[in-house]
């Protein structure tokens, strides 16, 4: 039984105890700053502990962004390039390929590739990406592209979304990640993001994926031009689709990076906002099994803070991340294992290596991994 002291969050509190669903307005409550931000996490933890007891997840990863020329303009992105910018590359198959060699020698278990939409590429061109990475390293799980991907390969083939992501799939795809999601309501997304598909599509392209028993992640951009209303609608959209399917697997708040952006002249959402985003997030989404606390945006002292306010993954080691980097994140480029087991005990929790189905992951003297039976 937690002791609430703000009056206000009486109601909010029993309906957590009793494991009922949380409103808009309770979601809108949870965001006004006159509530206590340690009562807000308090319940959080109720919840990350009721579902996933003391144990807090890390996986051993590597990104791929086999290109970063894109035909949108997204005003939040410091990492797109115009076709002819000097700042545009494009992977050759062999590099491609070199990463996959490299991620397997470090004992990564996932790969997640995401990258522009380049004006001249056609669709085979992603396709392959995934087929001979695959082929080469039938064991590294492929977690590619994203529903703004998958829309453009649309628009690209016109092909149903089914039938594109029943060809991935036979290609090698293992399941999808959760970028593109920005905010969903039009005032801001219409504003950050015009031209990339709304939210209607996809959230379409997730509940296709989840049909065809590809699981996805989900994903929140904050920290920029929207509101708190906009931020809990966010929430029930994705909670309304995992109703649905349950085919998502973790929320992954993204906190929003301005320098090098459209954005520049806003400042970083606060450590609190990030806490109590990460806490509202797992009071909200109350079907969506991990919360996410991705410590490469949210800085390392955050990510950790945050395993006690709903939090119960860290994401992963991670090479080779470009995205935020470029849009002014300070963290460093890797953490070991040894570190992100340290940061986690250090926070309490218990580590547990996880492949990127959460299936627990063990692994012998010359760190060959296996899922763990258990
Ligand atoms: O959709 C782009 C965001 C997302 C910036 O599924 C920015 O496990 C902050 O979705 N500041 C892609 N954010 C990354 C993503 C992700 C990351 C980690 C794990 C998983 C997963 C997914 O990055 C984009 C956009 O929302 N983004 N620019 C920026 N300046
Ligand atoms: Fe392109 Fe993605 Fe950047 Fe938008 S966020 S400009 S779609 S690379």
């Amino acid at each position: 039984m937690i002791q609430t002291v703000c009056p206000e969050l009486k109601s909010i509190r029993e309906k957590v105890e009793a494991g009922a669903r949380l409103s808009l307005d309770d979601g809108l409550l949870l965001y006004d700053p006159a509530t206590p931000l340690h009562e807000v996490g308090e319940l959080a933890n109720l919840v990350r502990e009721n579902k996933n007891g003391n144990v807090a997840f890390y996986n051993i990863n590597t990104h791929l962004n086999p290109t970063n020329v894109c035909v949108y303009r997204c005003i939040f992105c410091a990492f797109r390039a115009d076709l002819r910018d000097k700042k545009g590359y494009v992977m050759s198959d062999e590099q491609i390929l070199a990463r996959g060699q490299e991620a397997v020698e470090n004992g990564c278990t996932e790969m997640h590739i995401v990258g522009g939409l380049h004006h001249q590429k056609n669709y085979e061109w992603y396709v392959n990406i995934i087929r001979i990475l695959h082929n080469a390293y039938p064991n590294l799980h492929l977690k590619a592209w994203t529903g703004v991907e998958i829309n453009w390969f649309e628009f690209l083939t016109k092909k149903s979304v089914q039938e594109i992501l029943l060809e991935l799939k036979e290609a090698g795809l293992g399941s999808m990640p959760g970028g593109g999601a920005e905010i969903f309501h039009p005032e801001v997304r219409d504003k950050i993001c015009e031209h990339k598909s709304d939210a209607t599509k996809w959230l379409e392209i997730h509940r296709t994926a989840h049909e065809n028993d590809i699981k996805t992640n989900c994903t929140m951009l904050y920290g920029h031009i929207e509101n708190d209303y906009h931020r809990v609608d966010h929430l029930i959209r994705l909670r309304d689709l995992q109703d649905r399917t349950g085919g998502f697997q973790t929320f992954i708040p993204l906190a929003f990076h301005p320098e090098n952006t459209g954005l520049a002249e806003l400042k970083k959402p606060s450590s609190i906002m990030d806490l109590r985003t990460i806490a509202i997030s797992r009071l909200m989404l109350d079907n969506i099994p991990h919360i996410k606390a991705y410590w490469i945006m949210l800085g390392i002292e955050t990510a950790q803070t945050a395993l006690a306010y709903g939090a119960d993954d860290l994401d992963g080691t991670v090479r080779h991340e470009l995205i935020y980097h470029d849009a002014g994140a300070t963290t460093p480029e890797i953490l070991s294992v040894p570190r992100i087991r340290e940061l986690i005990k250090e926070a309490g929790r218990d580590p547990i290596e996880r492949d990127t189905l959460y299936h627990h992951v063990s692994r012998n003297a010359a760190n060959e991994w296996q899922v763990a039976t258990d």
